[in-house]
């Protein structure tokens, strides 16, 4: 085994390059040509690729170092034991990375004359038959000197080609996907100015360009660079600010994207000058498969929500689900979601994400009603059928929708407001498994005990897991009672397609001033969310002062 240097090879004019991305790592096995480390300068960016086959014993350069011809880049143990000499340096692999030099433009006639001029190709150095990937000007366009006209990539590096003249841009003889080399032809450029050239004839460029161009003007046949620092810029000019629409990436990570199949341009960078590094490639494959992240392709085909209005939904800028493991800091266990808590959570999700929330809270003072309810049940005790606060309140949400028809709507698909002249109310029930919200339906046809009587059914089918899809759907309202348990207030998720919900907590003897003294009433905290696109807080305070009114004095129910 021999051990081997491999050093920057003759990379042209390129002087004090970066290094930005490390392709390699020690105790990695690399092939002859491939690519080792990539550098970029403010003409191009480039892959050096290796003289020898092997393994990496050791890197010799970080990112952010600057290397000229002949740098020393990493220690190989040589495959094979060939090789045994130290490669000379500069390493005589051959340099496909590396854009040679272009030499100085032949220009066949000197801008300044005006005419039309066509723009070539210059010297790329070894790159053939190299690939546009991208065309930044279009005809009409006025271009300045230097002023980058296409990107072209090999399988190496990629580069600005950029003009060789000022003027306006009469035909571009290139589009995307052709192959170009040197000499190829670009684009015909109707130079500015000087009167002395027989174009000038025309008395306006426009005159000119409309015009074939005569004999006696002839096309003056220019590399489109005129010395060699403009040879070739980078895809993206340092500083950030990318000089076309092509994301900041390597040819090889342009490569990996297209296997993958990678929209690089959704893809964030990470590296210097937020240059997407293979990490990043990766990294996205990973998100769009664990579905923390969507392409735009799979935003535009996912379905629109329910409700309307809400659209697709992208969310600029979002990051990725936090990847933890958890382990690290203690024991754990994993289980799965059941699948109501799977199907509710898509639900509540996607509600909570779409639907402008906004939540009021008011008091009912239910005093008389809780004293009426106890005695209620007392009296038919043996009817075996039980009366909760629940009941009324599904009675005064019906009569609170008569009264304010905007909450028994909802937002169709096509945007408009659905009006229901039905009256079904949801009730949310915890269940062993997870939430349902079975309704009771026709609420306005049924009385307290009919509906005490279905909510229980309904609710011992839910904690059984027996509810069908027929008992949950067509509600028109829902309430949420976490009075049996506790809280005073909180932030209910409308249940969409609906457009508002009641959250019930735990009522409690308060003091009240009546005028001239405090008395201990019994006051029930409401907490109504409602959809801000449907329902304005006028609107939504109103509702809540009705239905505390319903329940302080449940005769009003019948007015
Ligand atoms: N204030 C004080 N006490 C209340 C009350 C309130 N607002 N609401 C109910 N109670 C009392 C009842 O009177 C009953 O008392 P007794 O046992 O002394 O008679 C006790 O609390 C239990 O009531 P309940 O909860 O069994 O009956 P309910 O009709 O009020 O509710 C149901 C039925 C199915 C809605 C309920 O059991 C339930 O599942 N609630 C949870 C709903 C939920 O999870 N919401 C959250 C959704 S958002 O995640």
């Amino acid at each position: 085994m021999a051990i081997v240097e491999v050093k920057v090879p003759d990379i042209g004019d390129f002087k004090d390059v970066a290094v930005i991305e490390l392709l390699v790592k020690p105790g990695d096995t690399v092939a002859v040509d491939q690519s080792l480390i990539t550098v970029e300068s403010d003409k191009a960016s480039m892959e050096i690729p290796s003289s020898h086959a092997g393994v990496v014993k050791e890197l010799k350069v970080a990112i952010g170092d600057t290397v000229n011809e002949g740098s020393l880049l990493l220690v190989l143990e040589a495959a094979g034991g060939a090789a045994a000499a130290p490669a000379p340096a500069p390493v005589a692999a051959p340099v496909a990375a590396a854009p040679a030099p272009v030499a100085a433009a032949p220009a066949a006639a000197p801008a300044a004359a005006g005419g039309v001029v066509e723009v070539v190709v210059p010297d790329i150095g070894d790159f053939d038959e190299v690939a546009v990937i991208e065309v930044m000007v279009k005809p009409g366009d006025t271009i300045k000197v230097e002023q980058s006209l296409i990107t072209v990539e090999s399988d190496k590096a990629s580069m600005e080609i950029p003009s060789s003249h000022a003027g306006v841009l009469k035909e571009l003889r290139v589009k995307l996907g052709d192959k170009v080399s040197k000499g190829s032809l670009i684009a015909l450029v109707e130079v500015a100015g000087g009167a002395a050239a027989p174009a000038a004839a025309a008395p306006a460029p426009a005159a000119a360009v409309a015009a074939p161009a005569p004999a006696a003007a002839p096309v003056a046949q220019a590399a489109a660079v005129a010395a060699p620092a403009a040879a070739a810029v980078p895809a993206h000019q340092p500083g950030g600010a990318p000089t076309g629409q092509l994301p900041h990436a390597s040819p090889s990570i342009r490569k990996l994207a297209r296997e993958l199949g990678v929209p690089l341009a959704e893809v964030p960078g990470s590296g210097p000058k937020g240059r997407i590094t293979q990490t990043d490639v990766q990294g996205f494959v990973k998100s769009v498969m664990a579905g923390a992240v969507q392409t735009v392709a799979q935003k535009a085909k996912a379905p629109a929500p329910a409700t309307a209005g809400g659209g697709e939904g992208a969310f600029p800028g979002l990051l990725p689900w936090p990847k933890v493991d958890f382990a690290k800091f203690g024991p754990i266990e994993r289980k799965d979601l059941s699948r109501i808590k799977k199907i509710s959570g898509a639900n509540l999700h996607r509600n909570w994400v779409v639907i402008p929330h906004v939540t009021n809270h008011d008091d009912a003072d239910i005093t008389d009603l809780e004293a009426f309810r106890v005695q209620l049940n007392k009296e038919n005790e043996k009817s075996g059928i039980k009366v909760t606060m629940l009941a009324f309140m599904i009675k005064a949400a019906v009569a609170a929708l008569k009264k304010f028809p905007e909450f028994n709507a909802s937002l169709d698909s096509d945007g408009s407001l659905v009006l229901k002249n039905y009256f079904h109310i949801g009730f949310a029930a915890d269940t062993p498994n997870g939430l349902v919200v079975p309704v009771i339906k026709d609420a306005d046809k049924k009385g307290i005990f009919q509906i005490s009587q279905e909510m229980s059914e309904l609710a011992k089918k839910a904690r059984d897991g027996k509810l069908g899809p027929a008992d949950m759907s067509g509600g028109c309202f829902s309430i949420s009672s976490l009075g049996g348990i506790g809280g005073r207030y909180f932030t209910p998720i409308i249940n969409a397609p609906e457009v508002a919900i009641m959250g019930v907590c735990k009522s409690a003897i308060e003091p009240k001033w009546d005028g001239k003294q405090f008395a201990p009433r019994l006051m029930l905290p409401l907490s109504l969310s409602w959809d801000h696109r449907v329902i304005d807080g006028a609107a939504a305070a109103r509702f809540n002062v009705y239905f505390a009114s319903l329940l302080a004095d449940f005769r009003r129910i019948a007015l």
